[in-house]
């Protein structure tokens, strides 16, 4: 396929060489759809704490939904042209990726990957074209980075389950139709159940007064004795493990996502450096900012290679969990610093929504926390290389208060010196 024109966007390195003309093409498809669809409304969305849910067929005609299935409805792209989408959507704002991620890596993922043949024939074709809504409900108020510890238990009870706990934090909770939960089971392995909307004891409500992510529909989600059919259970789920699979592709759109983020608080903060005159001269001109705007362009540079070939990787079938943990761990991180020495290149304007910085700064707050910390991902990366773990300490004898905070953990009981394989 011809490469489409490019509007090309901050690209130092030349990256453009490295996509194929059919990667190219979605990414100006999305490119072009952001630029008239979202950023116009923007400011809008995050002021009023609005995702604009009119938005989804729009996404889904564009096939953004189930971009990667081959079947159901699906787009059947490769890594690399979903990357490029979430760069492009989060160039608009953090909500538009989120909301996309969440439905094909934390959704439509796992019902693909762990379900039955009913259960993907009867939510896929609904999900991929938008018409019905998913979640992932992992974390808990006391399970963030520990999902291990979690409490959300599934007793199973004359071909039913009986599910009790409480999610936290749950992008897409109180507008989705199906919630992907994930729950310990009375012998032990945590599993994952569809959760349907209207199930007697299932109720979702926003999160309330979010400074980040405001855009974007963050839940609680509660579940009080709801009883959910044993064919709701994704069969293909064995512990744990099949939680944090899906993660890896989650973790995988944020790191695309975060260079979006910050080649935009990057260009508006150009712009508005070579327009701005203090002093007679446009601030562009003076060595502090200069340096801001180098290290600027050289940390985009460099996320925008790290996501190339961890996208290759990818495709290749030879990207690790801890390949995608370094990507997403630096940046998320950069893309915040980049948004911070935007915010400040503008000055006061820079704390108004008349300019993007500010709103992606407060959204990257979020990448740099969700689908595990900066610091989970320093310390998962720390094990991948030692081989030792040092997510918790073995305090199984110590004294009352410190063994306290990790005698329930999982991630305490594991043996050290483990690697985490694809
Ligand atoms: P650990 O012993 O390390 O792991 C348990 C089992 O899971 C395997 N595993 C993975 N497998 C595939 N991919 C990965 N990334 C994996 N990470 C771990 C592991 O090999 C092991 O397998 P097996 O066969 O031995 O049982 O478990 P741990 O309890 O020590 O925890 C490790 C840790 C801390 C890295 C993990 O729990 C973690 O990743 N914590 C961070 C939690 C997190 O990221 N939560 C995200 C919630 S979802 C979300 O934020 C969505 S936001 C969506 C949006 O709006 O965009
Ligand atoms: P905690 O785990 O309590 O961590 C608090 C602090 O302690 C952090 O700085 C952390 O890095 C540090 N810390 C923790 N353990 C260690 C350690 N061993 N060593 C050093 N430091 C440590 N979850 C879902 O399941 N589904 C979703 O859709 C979802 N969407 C989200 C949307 C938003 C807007 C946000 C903000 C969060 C979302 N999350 C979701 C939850 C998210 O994954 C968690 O917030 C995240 O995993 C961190 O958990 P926590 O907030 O409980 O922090």
């Amino acid at each position: 396929m011809p490469a489409p024109p490019s509007t090309s966007l901050t690209d130092f390195y030349l990256c453009e060489d490295l996509f194929s003309g059919e990667e190219k093409q979605i990414r100006e498809e999305v490119r072009d759809w952001v630029d008239r669809r979202y950023l116009p409304r923007a400011a809008d969305f995050f002021e009023g704490a609005t995702f604009p849910v009119e938005l989804i067929p729009e996404m889904a005609d564009m096939g953004l939904l189930g971009i990667k299935l081959n079947e159901y409805g699906g787009r059947g792209k490769n890594n690399v042209s979903f990357g490029l989408v979430c760069q492009e959507l989060e160039r608009g704002d953090s909500a538009l990726r989120s909301f996309v991620s969440v439905t094909n890596s934390l959704v439509i993922h796992p019902i693909h990957a762990f379900g039955s043949r009913e259960q993907k024939e009867r939510w896929l074709p609904e999900l991929v074209s938008g018409r019905k809504i998913g979640c992932f409900a992992l974390s808990e108020p006391e399970a963030g980075s520990d999902p291990g510890s979690m409490r959300s238990l599934a007793v199973k009870n004359s071909g039913r389950y009986v599910l009790n706990g409480r999610k936290m934090w749950i992008t897409n909770g109180a507008i989705a139709d199906v919630a992907v939960v994930w729950a310990k089971t009375q012998d032990g392995p945590v599993r994952g159940f569809l959760v349907e909307k209207g199930m007697e004891g299932f109720s979702a409500r926003p999160v309330e007064r979010k400074f980040s992510m405001r855009a974007s529909v963050t839940s609680v989600l509660n579940f009080d004795n709801v009883s959910v059919p044993e064919e709701n259970l994704l069969p293909g789920t064995a512990g744990l493990k099949s939680a944090l699979s899906c993660l890896n592709e989650g973790r995988f759109s944020i790191a695309w996502g975060s260079v979006g983020a910050a080649v935009a608080c990057y260009e508006t903060a150009l712009d508005y450096a070579k327009s701005r005159i203090q002093f007679r001269a446009p601030i562009a001109s003076f060595q502090l900012v200069q340096q801001k705007l180098a290290l600027m362009l050289t940390e985009i540079t460099k996320a925008q290679l790290m996501c190339v070939r961890l996208g290759r990787l990818k495709d290749e079938g030879r990207a690790s969990p801890a390949h995608i943990s370094m990507a997403k761990m630096n940046n998320a991180h950069e893309a915040l610093k980049i948004a911070r020495s935007a915010r400040e290149i503008l000055g006061a304007r820079g704390i108004t929504l008349g300019y993007p910085p500010i709103r992606h700064m407060l959204n990257l707050e979020t990448l740099n926390t969700y689908e595990g910390t900066r610091d989970i991902h320093i310390l998962s990366l720390g094990r991948h290389i030692t081989g030792m773990n040092a997510f918790s300490c073995e305090c199984e004898d110590s004294g009352p208060g410190e063994a306290g905070a990790v005698k329930g953990s999982e991630g305490a009981k594991k043996a050290k010196g483990k690697r985490i394989s694809t």
